[in-house]
């Protein structure tokens, strides 16, 4: 990239706001992660601002409203960390059932020398309720089939799958038995896990959070947990990164993840190279790789 634009390093500058002074003008693309919010005011700032290529899947941290106002185009990295990041929620998912980080403590600390773990829950013949059926979804229902769960799932529609629909979440909550979100961030999903859902997963419930942290309201899972409610949860996103609860931080029923879904060299070394690949495309002058259609 720095062969062909002056690349501005913002993360590595003591005072990010007057590097964008300086450079205001000049700024044709912005390549962001989900850690940046890139806002109105941001892009007001930037007059020839002409894409944003964002390092991640979500775009719930673009002001797509102020960037379709503008005609600036937005990219974003679908598909190709679909796998990585259901593996993540595969991880979540066993290791919360299996208490392997509660476990793994368990031996460093050396309380197996006077006791035992408490059991886990199995997966097997279990139903799993995953919310959004989208790239990532799909692969993680692949993933519990090979781990003979029963897969079921809620979204805004119905899809071609052998999988059982829902059109009302509180129900899937349920009749099942864990439940993992993978739908967008945003508005439209803002909460969708409340206190209510939580009290419909039910007190042998467990909760997997791959998607974003707004998605749950955090002060009602904090309190379905700390009055068993639902059993555990495995979380890779909170609400206000990287801030995590306390509450939760001292809970032995949950397993916690640095929102790392799509965090392998390998993946990531590809979802790089699909933001540059968009970036050259667009000013060569030919169709964007993976546009957000807005
Ligand atoms: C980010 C993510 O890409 O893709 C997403 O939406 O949440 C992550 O995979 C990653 O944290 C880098 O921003």
């Amino acid at each position: 990239m720095e062969d062909r634009f002056h690349i501005v390093k913002l993360w590595q500058e003591q005072d990010p706001e007057s590097i964008i002074q300086k450079y205001k003008d000049d700024v044709v693309a912005i390549n962001c992660n989900m850690s940046h919010k890139i806002s109105y005011k941001l892009m007001s700032a930037l007059p020839s601002l002409e894409l944003i290529a964002t390092f991640s899947v979500g775009f719930d941290h673009i002001d797509l409203d102020a960037a379709k106002a503008r005609g600036i185009k937005v990219t974003n990295t679908p598909d190709i960390l679909c796998q990585e990041t259901a593996d993540t929620g595969l991880a979540l998912l066993l290791a919360t059932a299996k208490r392997v980080a509660e476990g793994d403590m368990f031996v460093r600390v050396g309380k197996w020398l006077s006791g035992e773990l408490p059991l886990g829950t199995s997966l097997a013949n279990k139903t799993i309720g995953i919310v959004g059926l989208g790239g990532i979804g799909t692969k993680v229902a692949k993933r519990c089939e090979a781990f003979e769960m029963t897969v079921v799932y809620y979204g805004p529609r119905e899809k071609d799958t052998p999988y059982r629909y829902y059109d009302d979440i509180t129900t899937m909550a349920q009749d099942c038995d864990m439940m993992i979100l993978t739908c967008p961030g945003g508005e439209e999903t803002a909460n969708l896990i409340d206190a209510n859902i939580l009290e419909a997963l039910g007190p042998k419930g467990i909760l997997i959070n791959i998607a974003r942290g707004s998605v749950v309201d955090e002060p009602a899972l904090v309190h379905a947990l700390q009055n068993d409610i639902i059993a555990g949860a495995g979380l890779d996103v909170y609400f206000n990164e990287p801030h995590v609860p306390e509450e939760l931080i001292s809970m032995d029923n949950v397993v916690l993840l640095p929102h790392i879904g799509s965090a392998t060299l390998e993946t990531r070394i590809m979802m790089g190279q699909l933001v540059i690949d968009n970036i050259l495309a667009h000013f060569d002058g030919r169709e964007l790789l993976t546009e957000v259609k807005i």
